[in-house]
């Protein structure tokens, strides 16, 4: 197994990891200092912020940036952007 493999499979982020993480974007992210991301602050695809966003509002707030697992695709992405 790679070791992306081993990371991907192995490591369970804590809810306060998630928490720190996710506020992190937020802070970076976060143009109009509303502390919720819109599509385009959050810098990814809509298909991929339609999956983030449950509730529909087009915002990502902290608890949809902890929900969504593949976490570490939304720093992928932010970074390649
Ligand atoms: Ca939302």
């Amino acid at each position: 197994m790679s070791v992306i493999g081993f990371i991907r499979n192995h490591w369970v982020p804590t809810p306060q990891q998630m928490n720190q993480s996710s506020a992190r974007v937020i802070k970076n992210s976060d143009s109009d200092g509303d502390k919720l991301l819109t599509q385009s602050e959050l810098g990814i695809r809509p298909e991929n912020f339609s999956k983030v966003d449950k509730n529909n509002d087009q915002l990502a707030d902290v608890k949809e940036l902890n929900a969504y697992t593949p976490f570490r695709q939304i720093f992928k992405e932010v970074k390649g952007s």
